[in-house]
């Protein structure tokens, strides 16, 4: 059911919601100038759920970080399989997979020119393997994005802290990233910054880095603190802020890996007037590690925490990236996989029975200070879940907003659920409530109301 701009003016009159605006916590402001997403932008967020998978020597040696001093004859995944992966992630509605390609350790899993530290040297495949090309085929063969994590920071190789030069190293292992697998979806960075031989600092050249990926591969989309395309949410909990912003002041968070005071609230609220548009990602681990770790098999999230987290990360306007690290097998764990099969059945669940549907609009009579729109459901419905979106192909707008039921028209109003941004999707839950009548307020926009779609959901 998508309540349209012409539902809430019908009755009130443009002028009068000026006018509330206005008044109202979030300065009110003209429309045409608002940033958008691009389309790669827009097709990302709409995909909600991808696939991290950090695989690599780490997953050989128990250990998180690596030091770089691995031999890449640890490395022999030997019943690797990407298609089980890419199966699993399709099972459970995921739309892409992202594979750490190299990770702090420097170990390459794909057989590059610009290092003997790869697959290459392992007895993988009897070292005529790539894991990358693997991934990129399985996520293919399953309709699925393919994206690629490249660490800047590089504890193997010895021009790390020499800043020219391993720029240009990472940016020849970039290029071979992007020009040999055919379309990559969505580059990762992460911030970290270590140190190099010697205790020398690199100093990371972004601007290049970013110009190459645009130049190389100009529909993905580039993930880090500082985007440029996505933003880090700012926790590894899988937990967006409220209210979350696609939209941020580019001047906050300058580079990947900026801190200060002001960096941390910026990536996970964003900012209502922020100039560009660089909605959030909330990266987060099945298991407590990123990586496999036998010891770790007890403690894979349950399938209601896997619902949490898609409550508090996609229902929060943002992004689910969750990570399922392969075992030294080169397969996903039959535990995890079977979480994300449950996940998904719990979600189609959840949204199986839309009692919006067929439902009768009515705008608010005027005179009420906020706009309003009535949803009339066909028949009295027990309610658990709320389903907000925004048109954000056109921008974010809407700052606050409530939901009010009453069981018939003799009863008076009363709050179920409120909120701050909706963007995207917001979803909220609360214990079954009995609705004939929802009352749909925007107490609070930044522009004109645009489309609102709300769904509610009765449990089956
Ligand atoms: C961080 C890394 O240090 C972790 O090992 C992991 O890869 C996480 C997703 O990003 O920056």
């Amino acid at each position: 059911m998508t309540v349209t701009r012409r539902e809430f003016l019908a009755t009130a009159g443009a002028a009068y919601v000026a006018q509330t605006f206005r008044s109202a916590n979030v300065a009110w402001a003209a429309g045409p100038d608002r940033p958008v997403p691009s389309p790669f932008q827009l097709a990302w967020q709409r995909d909600e759920l991808a696939l991290f998978l950090h695989f690599g020597v780490n997953t050989f040696t128990d250990r998180e970080w690596g030091d770089g001093k691995e031999s890449p004859a640890i490395f022999n995944p030997a019943a690797l399989d990407a298609r089980q992966w890419a199966r699993a992630a399709k099972a459970g509605g995921f739309r892409a997979m992202v594979l750490t390609a190299k990770h702090h350790d420097g170990f390459c899993l794909w057989p590059t020119k610009t290092t003997e530290h790869s697959v290459a040297s392992s007895p993988f495949r009897a070292g005529r393997g790539d894991v990358v090309r693997e991934l990129v085929d399985a996520c293919r063969a399953q309709g699925l994005k393919a994206g690629l994590y490249l660490s800047p920071w590089d504890r193997h190789e010895p021009r790390y802290g020499d800043s020219p030069a391993y720029n240009d190293f990472y940016c020849d292992q970039l290029t071979e990233l992007l020009t040999r697998y055919g379309r990559i979806d969505e580059v990762w960075f992460d911030g970290a910054n270590g140190e190099g031989p010697n205790g020398k600092k690199q100093t990371y050249d972004w601007p290049r880095v970013w110009a190459l990926v645009r130049k190389l591969q100009p529909q993905a989309v580039m993930f880090s603190d500082a985007g440029p395309d996505v933003r880090w949410i700012g926790n590894e909990r899988g937990v967006a802020g409220d209210p979350n912003w696609s939209t941020v002041d580019p001047d906050v968070v300058t580079f990947p890996g900026a801190s200060g005071p002001t960096v941390i609230p910026m990536l996970q609220h964003g900012d209502a007037h922020g100039s560009v548009w660089r909605p959030g990602e909330s990266d987060v681990s099945i298991r407590p590690g990123w990586f496999y770790h036998p010891a770790e098999d007890g403690h894979v999230r349950s399938v209601d925490d896997l619902v949490s987290l898609y409550f508090s990360s996609v229902g929060r306007n943002s992004k689910l990236l969750l990570n399922v690290p392969p075992t030294r097998d080169g397969l996903l764990h039959e535990v995890d996989v079977s979480r994300l099969a449950g996940m998904r059945v719990m979600l189609d669940r959840m949204r199986a029975k839309d009692v919006t549907t067929g439902a009768h609009l009515r705008s608010e009579p005027p005179g009420r200070k906020e706009q309003g729109v009535v949803i009339e459901l066909r028949r009295e419905a027990t309610i658990t879940v709320a389903e907000l979106r925004e048109d954000i192909a056109r921008g974010q707008s809407v700052a606050r907003y409530m939901l009010e039921r009453r069981a018939s028209p003799a009863e008076p109003w009363q709050p179920f659920a409120e909120g701050s941004t909706i963007g995207h999707c917001k979803l909220d839950r609360f214990p079954p409530v009995t609705v004939r009548e929802v009352r749909l307020t925007i107490l609070d926009a930044l522009i004109w109301p645009r489309p609102v779609t709300v769904r509610l959901f009765e449990p089956i």
